[in-house]
């Protein structure tokens, strides 16, 4: 079985789950402009408090291309994704200010509290590399195609949107994106059947999560 390119293919065969959160309302209402701020707001809340639980798992990542990779670069595209992190953090606060959103006092959603146990259940060290990469690559790559189509031509973002469309719609996170995709296939060229196939259940676990995530800015329950 010819194994290169893995992830185009598996975009290629998931296209339509692929494009379920990259094109979710949400992201389709921010780019024609559509969008209710109360919107925007509880995901700001929301997702400041994913991106702190996703540091963890990030390091748990990091850690792991420390001990089993066999490229030692991986664990330097890795350093720079966790010390972008760190400035995220502050944009969340600064932006979050800004909008009158209290990061005390948010609740966190039960699509969050889901999403943050499923991180937490990639941490353990028995989970293999391939698999934890994959969750990477794909958790960040959704958040790429989606806030970078609300920066295309024909967009109608609001200006008040467009710096956290940049966050993740910029070039050079595009960049650090297409470098975790080249890890990832490497990697994956090289699995055993059965991580490759865990592998591609991790990445569509990941796709459900981010619709589920999206979903949580109604503020529904
Ligand atoms: C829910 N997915 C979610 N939040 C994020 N900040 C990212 C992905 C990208 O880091």
């Amino acid at each position: 079985v010819e194994k290169s390119g893995v992830i185009a293919r598996w975009v290629k065969t998931h296209l339509v789950l692929y494009t379920g959160p990259t094109r979710h309302p949400f992201i389709l209402s921010i780019r024609d402009r559509t969008i209710d701020f109360s919107s925007f707001k509880r995901w700001l809340g929301q997702d400041y408090i994913f991106v702190r639980e996703f540091v963890p798992f990030a390091a748990s990542v990091l850690l792991k291309a420390s001990k089993n990779s066999d490229d030692n670069s991986d664990m330097e595209v890795i350093l720079s994704g966790l010390a972008s992190l760190s400035d995220e953090i502050s944009w969340f606060k600064q932006e979050a200010a800004k909008w009158d959103v209290p990061l005390s006092d948010v609740v966190v959603h039960k699509s969050n509290q889901n999403y943050c146990r499923f991180l937490e259940s990639l941490m353990l060290p028995a989970v293999e590399y391939c698999v934890v990469f994959t969750a990477l690559w794909a958790i960040e790559t959704v958040y790429q195609e989606s806030f970078s189509h609300c920066l295309e031509a024909g967009r109608k973002t609001p200006p008040e949107l467009l710096a956290a469309c940049k966050r993740w719609g910029r070039e050079g996170f595009g960049e650090f994106c297409r470098s975790l995709k080249k890890i990832v296939n490497r990697c994956l060229e090289k699995a055993a059947d059965e991580a490759l196939k865990k592998a591609e259940v991790t990445f569509l676990h990941v796709l459900g999560l981010e619709i589920e995530f999206w979903d949580t800015s109604h503020g529904g329950p």
